[in-house]
Formats: structure tokens, C-alpha cells, sequence
């Protein structure tokens, strides 16, 4: 199916021309009839020949109505240009043509309308004239007459090879579904329509809805009147929504591949037009069926950033229009450079941002994308509309890999720094080194520590150089040992480590060492004790009680019940529930 937009100053056939085309009625509303006047979008579909199957959206010419007419063109590839023979070239005739341009719409045919009334030739001299400098460039004029029904077999066969120029959709590409109406069926819910411009539908598929942030499911589907389990683009759709209320569904909300696009309400965009310097502070930015109000801060020549009133699901690349609705006028076509740009805070931080900007073409480029934005999320970097091809690290971040490089530097150097402050410490903590390298998540040291830095204990060490102790703590800690060996449970006592000047923070590095064990606070043994202690308990009769541990243990109850209680958790003892322990295995 191809789908194709009108387009032209209002009273110039537009809908009478659609009527031809199709048989069907293109102005839906009551009033539309009575006016003669097309208000809002009309819809209408026929076969041009057996196996071609053409769809219109017909756009209201009046000035009044220009933001109805973007919503229906903004994501339709080709467009009938109508000019009345009788009027010419007029002021909508121009300003949809900017918009057509603007949104760089490639495939057209001039249709010159009311050739009944006028000579169509100087109408048509003039039409050709304005398009042929847009992106429509040269394209063919027909001249029509409704009454009389001429022009009409060379209309068809005009707007046939206009089609078959129309580059195939890519129907691998995540959907985006502008909604330009809904509405509720008695009996079936919430239902929405739209031109799906790429990408595939089926009924079950589960779709994002931008504005909430949540899924709904589609329940059916409809194309041109039928229903159908599934649809491929470019096709005029009707989804019947599971899950959402018809109220929570607007024209420019739009339906999404879930996770596939990125939501965004800041935007660096080049600017095709007027240059930016002309902009007014505050535009309406179009683009699908959407229209909402931007703040513009120009950047560059044709560069900006655009703050937008309310996020839109946006990628890299994607094509919108920029106009000020006071004047009329069509300021220029939009091309995103960036959906997640930085924030504009230093002084010379919007200079700097316009040269990068320059080298933008908004073709997302995973490795251009790497090196400017260091680490990245894979999927928020999907969700721009890159395709990914590195590898990601940690919790599923992308990191440039001169970045990575540096950082592994950085941090081998940390490691030793940390320890030349702290000697009594093995190494830096974990989030003290995300802090450090200004890393976004642990996961991202995890990722970075590589041989010969290892994590224990959470921190970052060097597994190759064992801690070694200052020299006056492995001084007191050797003296310390030495007592021990003659009596390993008889831990010493406060008094005792105080003198050898062995506080908790050099306690706890002679543990880290290895050289001591801690049983509780401020009771140390030496690492081998809990083995030996086994051995003693396993000589008892069985079970015994915490009094007959310490006598065998020859020690006190501030050894002997830590000690225990640690046997325990080790297996190495049982606790029954008369309080006695008996050594498991025994
Ligand atoms: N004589 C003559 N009248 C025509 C022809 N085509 C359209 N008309 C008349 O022109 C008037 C406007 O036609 P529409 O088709 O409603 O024009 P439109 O472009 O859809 O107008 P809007 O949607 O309001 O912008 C109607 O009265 C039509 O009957 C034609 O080829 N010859
Ligand atoms: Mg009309």
C-alpha cells in the first residue's frame, strides 16, 4: 500500500480530487459538508489498478487548520500538490509547500484543479516554478477538471510512476505509530489511527505508549476497513488498544516499539531554513503527528538547541519542521543531531557545543557517538537510534575505548596512592574509586579491575603485593604472636594491645595481612586457632558446655564464647538446644 497526502491553499479541489480518486468520502464531519470547508484530516482509499492500493490523507487548505495539515503529512513520504487553474499560486499553496520541504518530502505531482474555469497553464507554469526548487524537485503536472472529469486516466497513470520512485519502507525498523485520531468503538475499547511510515504490526504485540511510559496491548488490528492479524508498512492503520482509556491517547502521542526509542525533551537539532540567528525565542516544532512548543537557544549557523514544552519519543536523525504560528510561516525543516545532549552550564560550553555540532549529520554512528559521550547506556544508546556493535561492560554500559584505557591507568595508579596516605589500609573502596574515575555505577570498577588489581573485601587491591604492614604494627603484631604461641587462646587483653599501640585500624589491617584472626572486637588470635581449638573440643566427651570449653581451652569467657559462637557459624561446632555443643562429625 502507498500512502499519499494532499496538499494546497484551501478551496483549491483537494477533497474533490480525493472523491475521484476513490469514491469515498474524505470530509468525515457534518460541518466539514455544510461548509464545504475540510477542517481536520480525511481518509479515503481505492485501488488505482489491481494490485496497487493507494491511501489519501486529505489536509484542510485553510490557514486556520496548517496544524492539522502537518499532523497528517508529517510521517506520508508523497504528496499531491493542488493548485486551482483558476487561482493559482496562493499564500497556503506556499506555506505547504515550505512544510513539505521542510520535512524533506521527495515524491510528488502537481495537480492542477478546476481546469474548467482557467486556462491551467499559467497555474501550472507558476507551480513548477516554486516546487522545483524544494526537496519535491522536478516533478510532473496534471491538469484536472471535476465536473467534467478530465485529466483524471492521466492523473492515475502520473501518480503511478510517482509510487513506483517511493523507496521501499524498512520494515525491520522499531514502530512508531503518530496517532492522528482516537477514538472508542461500543463493545471494543480504545481505538487509534495512524499512518505506520516503517517497521510491522500484529495483533498480541505489546506497544509503548509515549506519553505514559506503559505498555498496552493491541487487541485488533484494522487497514483500509478490514481486519487484518497483521499489517507492514507503509499502511493506514486502526489499533484497538487493550489496556489504555481513549482519553489517555491525544493526537501526537505516539504507539512504540517498547524500549526503541528515546524520550526526550531536549534536543540539538540543525535547522534547514531560516538561519537560526532569525529564529523567534519560542516556535511550534512538528514532527510526525506531533505539535509542541519549543524554546530555541541558537547554537551555531544552523545549529540549536530546541527545550520542548513535554518529551518526544525521538531518535538521531529524525526529520521535523519548525514554524511560528503568529506569522505563518514555515521557519525550516529539523534534523536531530542529538536526543540527550549535555547541559549547557560553563562559560564557552555553548561555543564548544556549536563546533561539535557542525561535524553532526544525524546519521547515528555508534563510534562517534562513543568517543563523544565516553559511557553510555547500550540500550539508551539503542534508543537513540544507534546500532551497537561493542561489547558492553559492567551492568550493560558502552565505554569509548581510549576512555577505558585511560581509566585502567588511572586506576593503577590509584591503588598505590590510596595506600601510601593510608598504610594500614589494603586499598581504595569500591565507591570511593567510582567517585574517583567519576564512574556512573560500580559495576563499571568491577568491570575496570583486571589482573594485577583484584576486589576483596570491597575494595581494589593489588593481588600481587600482599599488604604489608607498616614496620612498628608488624613489630607489636610479631610480639603479639609470639605470646600467642605459647598460649593461642589466651587472646591479649585491651590493656596489653594498647601498649603495643595496636588500635582497631592496625588490628584490622594485621587481619586483612592474614596474620591475625579476629575473633570479636578487640580479641585477636592467631589464624590457626580456630583448627587447634577444634582439635582440643574434639578431645571432650561430647556434648560439653561453654564452662568445660574454657577450661580446656585454658582461657576466658570473652575468648571462649565469640570463639564458639564463630565454630558455629563455621560447622565446625553445633549448638544443641540445651545449649551445649558437640564438634560435628563426632
Ligand atoms: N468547477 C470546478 N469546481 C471544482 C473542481 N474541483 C473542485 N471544485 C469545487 O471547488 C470547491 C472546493 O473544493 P474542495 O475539494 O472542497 O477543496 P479543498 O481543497 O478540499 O478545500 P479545503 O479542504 O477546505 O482546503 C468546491 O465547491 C468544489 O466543488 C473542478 O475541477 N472544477
Ligand atoms: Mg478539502
Amino acid at each position: 500500500m502507498y500512502v499519499v497526502a494532499t496538499a494546497g491553499h484551501v478551496d483549491h479541489g483537494k477533497s474533490t480530487l480525493v472523491r475521484a480518486l476513490t469514491g469515498m468520502e474524505p470530509d468525515r464531519w457534518a460541518e466539514e459538508r455544510r461548509r464545504g470547508l475540510t477542517i481536520d484530516l480525511g481518509f479515503a482509499w481505492a485501488e488505482l489498478r489491481p494490485g496497487l492500493t493507494v491511501a489519501f490523507v486529505d489536509v484542510p487548505g485553510h490557514e486556520r487548520f496548517v496544524p492539522n495539515m502537518l499532523a497528517g503529512v508529517g510521517p506520508v513520504p508523497a504528496a499531491l500538490f493542488v493548485v486551482a487553474a483558476d487561482e493559482g499560486w496562493m499564500p497556503q499553496s506556499a506555506e505547504h509547500l515550505a512544510a513539505l520541504d521542510a520535512l524533506d518530502v521527495r515524491h510528488g505531482l502537481c495537480v492542477i484543479t478546476r481546469s474548467d474555469l482557467a486556462d491551467p497553464e499559467p497555474a501550472t507554469r507558476a507551480a513548477l516554478a516554486e516546487i522545483a526548487h524544494t526537496s519535491l524537485g522536478e516533478v510532473e503536472a496534471v491538469a484536472v477538471s471535476a465536473p467534467a472529469g478530465t485529466g483524471m486516466t492521466e492523473l492515475r497513470a502520473a501518480l503511478e510512476r510517482v509510487l513506483a520512485r517511493v523507496p521501499p519502507p524498512d520494515l525491520d525498523a522499531p514502530v512508531r505509530l503518530w496517532i492522528d485520531r482516537s477514538f472508542t468503538i461500543r463493545g471494543s475499547g480504545t481505538v487509534v489511527t495512524g499512518t505506520l511510515a516503517a517497521g510491522r504490526l500484529g495483533v498480541g504485540d505489546e506497544l509503548e505508549v509515549a506519553s505514559l511510559g506503559r505498555t498496552a496491548r493491541i487487541r485488533s488490528l484494522q487497514c483500509l476497513g478490514r481486519t487484518v492479524s497483521e499489517v507492514d508498512a507503509v499502511a493506514r492503520v486502526a489499533v484497538n488498544l487493550r489496556g489504555v482509556d481513549r482519553h489517555e491517547l491525544h493526537r501526537g502521542d505516539a504507539l512504540l516499539a517498547p524500549q526503541r526509542f528515546y524520550s526526550s525533551d531536549t534536543i540539538d537539532v540543525r535547522v534547514h531554513g531560516d538561519p537560526v540567528a532569525a529564529l523567534p525565542k519560542s516556535v511550534m516544532l512538528h514532527v510526525g503527528s506531533a505539535a509542541i512548543a519549543a524554546r530555541v537557544r541558537p547554537l551555531g549557523v544552523d545549529t540549536a538547541r530546541l527545550t520542548l514544552a513535554h518529551p518526544l519519543p525521538l531518535r538521531i536523525g529524525d526529520r521535523g519542521l519548525l514554524r511560528n504560528p503568529g506569522e505563518h510561516h514555515v521557519s525550516g525543516g529539523t534534523t536531530v543531531l542529538d536526543v540527550a545532549p549535555p547541559a549547557l552550564v560553563r562559560r564557552g560550553a555553548a561555543a564548544a557545543r556549536a563546533k561539535i555540532l557542525d561535524k553532526l549529520d544525524g546519521l547515528p554512528d555508534e563510534r562517534s557517538e562513543l568517543r563523544r559521550r565516553g559511557i553510555v547506556r547500550l540500550h539508551d544508546l539503542r534508543r537513540m537510534g544507534v546500532t551497537t556493535t561493542a561489547t558492553p561492560v559492567g551492568d550493560g554500559w558502552l565505554v569509548d575505548e581510549q576512555l577505558w584505557t585511560r581509566l585502567r591507568e588511572k586506576l593503577l595508579g590509584l591503588v598505590p596512592a590510596w595506600r601510601r596516605e593510608r598504610p594500614l589500609e589494603p586499598g581504595p573502596p569500591v565507591d570511593v574509586v567510582r567517585r574517583a574515575l567519576r564512574l556512573p555505577d560500580r559495576s563499571l570498577v568491577h568491570a575496570l579491575v583486571a589482573s594485577p588489581l583484584a576486589i576483596r573485601d570491597g575494595r581494589v587491591i593489588r593481588a600481587d603485593q600482599q599488604a604489608a604492614l607498616p614496620a612498628p604494627v608488624a613489630a607489636a603484631v610479631e610480639k603479639i604472636r609470639a605470646e600467642l604461641a605459647a598460649n593461642p587462646f589466651a587472646a591479649p587483653a585491651a590493656e596489653r594491645l594498647a601498649a603495643l599501640g595496636l588500635g582497631p585500624r592496625e588490628l584490622a589491617a594485621a587481619v586483612r595481612a592474614g596474620t591475625l584472626v579476629r575473633i570479636a572486637e578487640g580479641v585477636v588470635l592467631l589464624p590457626d586457632s580456630l583448627r587447634q581449638a577444634a582439635a582440643v573440643l574434639g578431645a571432650l566427651p561430647q556434648p560439653f558446655t561453654v564452662s568445660e570449653a574454657r577450661k580446656t581451652l585454658d582461657t576466658t569467657r570473652r575468648v571462649a564464647v565469640p570463639l564458639l559462637e564463630l565454630l558455629d557459624r563455621q560447622g565446625i561446632t553445633q549448638r544443641l538446644p540445651d545449649d551445649r555443643r558437640k564438634v560435628r562429625g563426632l
